[in-house]
This record gives C-alpha cells, structure tokens and sequence, in this order.
C-alpha cells in the first residue's frame, strides 16, 4: 500500500474526503499534475510511466468511490438511528402497479385482433358536427331515428358524437374508396342511467369497402374478432335490423362465450347475446362520401365495447366503469 492509500484509508469523515479528493483527484491534485509531468520524461520512458500512472490513478479513484459510498451510507444510517421522527421497525409501504382500465385493455386487444386481419385502426373525435353524426350516415333533419339517439348539443351546434359510426364519412373519404378501418371510440347519449346504460360509453365501428364485399365478409370478421377475443368458437347471428345507414340491415348477436350457446344466466339462457347492429352500407352513404356504389360496395358494424367489455370480466353494472373506484378496477381480471 502507498501512502495515498493509507491516507485514504484512515480518513473518517465526509469533510476529510472532500479535502482528499481535492489534494490529489481533482484538476489542481497531485495526482493530476504528476500526469502533466510526464511529457518531461525522456520518450523512452514515457510510455511505461504513463501505464503505471494510469494503473495508480484508477486504483485510488476506485478506492476513494467505495469509500466515499460507505461513509454516506454510515451516515444515512446514523441519521436513521437518531431521528426520533423516523421509525425504520414500521414495515415498508408495499409499491402497488397501476393496470390498464378494463375498456382500455379490450380495445387494444380488438385493435391488436383487427390489425392482424388488415384493418386500420382509426381514432376519432368526441365532438362532431351534425352532417358527420346523422346527414352523412342518411339520417336527414326529420328522420326519426334522430330520436332513437338522445344527444347532447353544444351552445356551437356541434355534439358530443352519440355513435362511431359518425366517423364513416370521415374515413371514406380520406381513405375510400377501399378500405378496411376499425374505429372504437366514446360516445354520449343523453339518456337515463341504469345497470346497463351509461350517459357515456364505448363502441367499436368497423367498415369494409371495396369490390365485391358481401355479407359473408361481414359475418366472417365479426365470427373471427368474437372468437378471438373470448378465445373460443363464437358463432355469429343476423336478424333484420333498422339502421339507416346500412341496407340490409341487421342486429348482431353472438352465442354466448360462458355457455357456448346451451344457455345460462348471462344470455338469459336464450344462448345468444346481443352486441351491435351491422348490415351494407347504404348507397347514400357511399354516395355522399364520393364512393360510387355501382362499383363498390361495404359492409359496417358497430358493436357495445363496454358492454362486451361487462360481460367478458363479469361486471354487473355499467355504471362501475365510469366510477373511478379503485376497489372494483383492482378487483377485476384481465
Ligand atoms: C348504433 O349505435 C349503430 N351505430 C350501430 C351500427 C353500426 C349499426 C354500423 C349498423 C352499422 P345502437 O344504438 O343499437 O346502434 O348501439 C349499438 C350498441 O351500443 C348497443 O348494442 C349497445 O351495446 C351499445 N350501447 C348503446 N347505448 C348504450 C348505452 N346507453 N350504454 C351502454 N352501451 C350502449
């Protein structure tokens, strides 16, 4: 051991480091200055001084940090020991991870499942203008099915959208006259809350344009994203249904992913479960987007993601996903 390390060793205090670090480790130490004395050496010798300066300068440097780190962990310590307002015998507070919220995790899995099969995944706006959420999906000012979606109303004529499939025209016309889109997003209606209505909730539209897309397309990719998420067989049924936008057409319904279509409590032991509507798009809508529906054709769907949402992690009642409580969410499976 030199006599650097031994003055390294018998220093006991913070202070004296400090004072140490400044005699020899920093730009004025001794240390530093013994290496601007080697470009005096004969070139001979000064290679072999340089790699036995090196050598020296690291093992103190290397020293001077353990030390460093034990006398601050001393002190921590007796800090800890003293402090009559800290008690180190009360057990550690237990670090909790955050989760997704359950909506969250099912929309990226259907985004996930959907992408696989070619489709865009499209985010929207919340706030809409009345031609996107009721004149571009045919839904003129007296329709009546005006009335089957209460709405929210903004002081500037615009609205908080009351369905997905406010998008449509949007998507057609930016990425039309061929495409595959999903597009899950939020939506109001100014209606009564119960177990199974919420003011606000989520629904994922999905949209299929192009030549010769039929109905079978549509049942084929509703039967694909259902069985994938609920990880078995789900078939898939149609029974005439009124949207305006669409022609045919349909109400969706799966079979039942708990009893696989036999019936139980979940399905009201009917074996089906009501998700959405769907059907092919309305030549109207085509139309208005600048998609010429002698040429293409499409197939829309729009399904409840919360409602799927309640019955893939068996939540009873709606009004639990918007409630911020913590006990559910943690409580829930995913
Ligand atoms: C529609 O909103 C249509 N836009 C669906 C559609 C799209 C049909 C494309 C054809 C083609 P509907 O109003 O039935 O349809 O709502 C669809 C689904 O949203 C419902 O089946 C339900 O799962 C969900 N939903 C509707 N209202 C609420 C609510 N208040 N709370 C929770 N979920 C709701």
């Amino acid at each position: 051991m030199n006599d650097i390390e031994k003055e390294l060793e018998q220093i006991q205090t913070e202070a004296e480091m400090a004072e140490f670090h400044k005699n020899y480790l920093s730009k004025t130490g001794k240390l530093t200055m013994m290496m601007a004395g080697l470009k005096d050496l004969p070139a001979s010798e000064r290679a072999e001084a340089g790699k036995r300066y090196n050598e020296l300068k690291r093992a103190i440097e290397s020293q001077f940090f353990k030390k460093q780190a034990s006398l601050r962990a001393k002190a921590v310590n007796e800090k800890l020991k003293n402090d009559p307002l800290i008690d180190i015998t009360i057990p550690a507070i237990k670090k909790t991870q955050g989760s997704l919220h359950p909506i969250t995790h099912l929309t990226r899995r259907v985004a996930e499942i959907c992408s696989s099969m070619g489709f865009l995944v499209v985010d929207g706006n919340e706030v809409v203008t009345e031609f996107e959420n009721f004149d571009a999906v045919n839904i003129p000012a007296d329709h009546p099915a005006r009335d089957m979606q209460d709405t929210f109303w903004l002081t500037n004529g615009k609205l908080l959208k009351t369905q997905t499939s406010a998008l449509q025209h949007e998507i057609l016309k930016k990425h039309g006259p061929v495409v595959s889109a999903i597009f899950p997003g939020r939506c109001y209606r100014n209606e009564a809350t119960d177990a199974s209505h919420e003011f606000s909730f989520f629904q994922c539209e999905g949209m299929m344009v192009g030549e010769n897309i039929s109905i079978a397309n549509l049942i084929y990719v509703m039967k694909t994203i259902l069985s994938q998420i609920f990880g078995r067989e789900i078939e898939v049924r149609l029974r005439p249904g009124f949207f305006p936008f669409v022609e045919p057409g349909f109400e969706l319904d799966g079979s039942c992913p708990f009893c696989g279509g036999k019936g139980c409590s979940v399905c009201k032991h009917s074996g089906w479960i009501e998700l959405g509507g769907c059907g092919m798009i309305h030549e109207n809508v085509l139309k208005m987007a600048d998609v010429n529906p002698e040429q293409y054709q499409g197939f829309a769907f729009g399904f409840g993601l919360t409602r799927l949402a309640m019955m893939q992690y068996a939540i009873n009642d709606v009004r639990l996903l918007n409630s911020g409580n913590l006990e559910f969410l943690r409580g829930i499976k995913r």
